[in-house]
């Protein structure tokens, strides 16, 4: 017993705590009707208890009395649950409303988010530089965020942080963003979109605003050619085995924008949105066989030899 009242305690108190505005909405929406449904279903446990043990057959002989009808209880009966959809549908309404606040149509949105088979383009435009797969966000900010497909219809979704919105090619939808604490939140695509929805994962990073302040101000940066040798054969692979011609890195001739930007590859913490580890050994893999860890990527396999990997590496990771 004590056990259960415990496990209930913790999901009320990880329920009422929220990582933000729109997620405490959803949160308080949902209890509400997860008490009003449990009340309902103490009800109706109770009446059937009664009736199984009150008329049980031992105590009554032959058929029970038959009931054709009571205009009275069928009426309240009708009424209540009437009564119950209509607060909840108000309440629904109107969170809704919180929630979707109308963007005003000269409003520029703070960061643009392309989805695409199987990774999330992320652009502030306010700050003019694009990343990949991993959000940053001041603290206690609303930003509005703009989302977009450029192939399929995918689907953004990070939990805490609130509702789900559509990318769909064609069309921009709009949802506000703000995290009530800094940390990380996970998320993902939740719209079948193909062989690796499943790897289509999200970061968001909410930092205070100095922390968020001096990422931007990093991003921002071209990077400085490299001065190591072996890094400087890796930038030159880098446009002799076509990496241009779907990656962009800022300095230099990659400007394409198939595959995610590269410009600061090294400063985010996952690869491949968010399939693996950013470390030099799963770059190392990722390049030398981009099929094997993400099967049907459209990063096809270059069978590039050791050397060429150990600089192409080298080269990536001082894109810091
Ligand atoms: C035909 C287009 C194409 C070419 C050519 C290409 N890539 Fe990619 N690359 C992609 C796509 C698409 C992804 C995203 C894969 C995913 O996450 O589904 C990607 C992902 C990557 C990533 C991981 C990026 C991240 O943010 O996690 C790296 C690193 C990378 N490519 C390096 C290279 C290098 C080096 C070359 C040249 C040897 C190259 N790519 C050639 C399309 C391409
Ligand atoms: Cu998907």
């Amino acid at each position: 017993m004590g056990r259960i009242l415990n496990s209930i305690h913790r999901f009320f108190s990880e329920m009422s705590r929220s990582s933000s505005p729109n997620e405490d909405y959803i949160n308080k929406l949902f209890l509400w009707f997860l008490i009003l449904a449990a009340i309902i279903m103490i009800i109706v446990i109770v009446a059937v208890l009664i009736g199984a043990i009150h008329y049980r057959s031992s105590r009554h002989q032959g058929e029970p009395e038959q009931i054709t009808g009571i205009k009275w209880l069928e009426i309240t009966w009708t009424i209540i649950p009437l009564l119950i959809l209509l607060i909840f549908f108000y309440f629904t309404v109107r969170f809704m409303k919180d929630i979707d606040q109308p963007v005003d149509k000269n409003q520029q949105a703070d960061i643009i988010i392309t989805a695409r088979q199987w990774w999330w383009e992320m652009q502030y435009s306010k700050y003019n530089f694009t990343t990949a797969n991993e959000l940053h966000i001041p603290v206690h900010q609303k930003l509005l965020m703009r989302v977009e497909s450029a192939d399929v219809i995918h689907d953004w979704w990070v939990p805490e942080l609130g509702r789900k919105i559509d990318a769909i090619p064609g069309t921009s939808n709009y949802s506000w963003l703000e995290a009530s604490d800094t940390g990380e939140y996970k998320g993902a695509c939740s719209e079948y979109c193909g062989t690796q929805h499943a790897g289509m994962r999200i970061l968001v990073i909410s930092e205070t605003k100095n922390e968020f302040d001096q990422w931007v101000q990093d991003q921002q940066k071209v990077p400085s050619p490299p001065v190591d040798s072996v890094a400087q054969r890796g930038m030159r692979l880098f446009s002799e085995r076509t990496c241009a011609g779907c990656h962009s890195i800022s300095g230099t001739v990659a400007v394409s924008h198939i595959g995610p930007d590269l410009t600061h590859l090294a400063s985010r913490k996952t690869l491949i949105s968010g399939v693996l580890t950013n470390t030099p050994k799963n770059l190392y893999l990722w390049l030398q066989n981009p099929q094997k860890l993400k099967e049907g990527s459209h990063m096809p396999n270059f069978i590039l030899s050791n050397n060429e990997l150990e600089a192409l590496v080298k080269y990536l990771e001082e894109l810091k």
